[in-house]
């Protein structure tokens, strides 16, 4: 079915989760829905508080503003606008917005009658930046915990957060998640490799089909696992990396203090390197 053909049989209303058909409507190309007038209204909000709080700063060099969050002495209290007030409210639309784009992802897939995938996989996204500035300052009894809304400002926090673990990398749930980034990276590299491979060939040669595909694979490793299992995989790989990145940054501070090096000493102190 042609596309333009085919949005218009599936243009179709229903599927709501909240409004009814109030705004079960498009706009041009765009479905609007209950959830689309919320992302509107937290992201311009939002927007409009970060222009605000870059006003009230030093500096209009766009890589220099910096809207950080309460000191922590303000512990988990509202502080006042300028002084992590703004940040608070910010954090606040930004959540609105980010969870109002996902339910509108879930309108969409219902009235479609397509499975979840994509706002399942949006809300690992959402649970890393939720755990980043809600979660671990929660657990940690102040939203100065949180990072700073700032080009340079919440790279210098990612840096001075890691340098108070001593060195992040022997945090062994932020090892989990680097392997998992870079196997993904390796997954798409061979994925997009061998599609353009088979489907993209030179000018006057014929398109090949997934039956080149498993044999490139089968004559090479053994082993292919499939046009199916090779989406499965990539969403299995991307979605662990964003989840064990949530895990690691909420393990250091409510549950690991010290050093992550020193996590290591259960391997150290194990009875088998006394024995002689
Ligand atoms: C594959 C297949 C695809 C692919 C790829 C493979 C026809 C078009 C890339 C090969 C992938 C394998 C063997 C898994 C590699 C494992 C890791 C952890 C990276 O077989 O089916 O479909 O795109």
């Amino acid at each position: 079915m042609a596309m333009l053909s085919f949005e218009k049989k599936y243009r179709v209303p229903g599927g709501t989760l909240l409004g009814g058909d109030l705004f079960d409507f498009w706009v041009g190309p765009f479905y609007v829905g209950f959830f689309g007038v919320t992302t509107i209204f937290f992201s311009v909000l939002g927007t409009a508080l970060i222009v605000w709080g870059a006003a009230l700063g030093p500096t209009w060099n766009i890589w220099q503003i910096d809207i950080p969050p309460p000191a922590i002495a303000y512990g988990l209290a509202f502080a006042p606008l300028a002084k992590g007030g703004l940040w608070q409210i910010i954090t606040i639309c930004a959540i609105g917005a980010f969870v109002s784009w996902a339910l509108r992802e879930v309108e969409i897939s219902r009235k479609l009658g397509i499975g979840l995938h994509v706002p399942f996989a949006f809300s690992v996204a959402i649970f890393a930046y939720v755990t980043l500035e809600v979660i671990r300052p929660l657990l940690m009894g102040a939203w100065g915990n949180g990072f700073p809304y700032g080009i340079m400002a919440h790279l210098d926090w990612v840096s001075n957060t890691g340098y108070n673990y001593l060195n992040f990398e022997y945090n062994p749930a932020h090892m989990i998640a680097v392997s998992l980034f870079f196997t993904t990276t390796f997954a798409l590299a061979l994925h997009a490799s061998l599609v353009l491979s088979a489907i993209n060939p030179a000018e006057g040669e014929a398109v090949k089909t997934a039956e080149h595909e498993d044999t490139f694979f089968r004559d090479f490793i053994g082993y292919s696992i499939g046009t199916l299992g090779i989406h499965r995989l990539g969403l299995f790989l991307a979605l662990g990396a964003g989840f064990f990145s949530a895990v690691c940054i909420l393990i250091s501070g409510p549950f690991w203090t010290a050093g992550w090096p020193s996590w290591w000493s259960w391997w150290l102190n194990m009875p088998i390197w006394s024995m002689h």
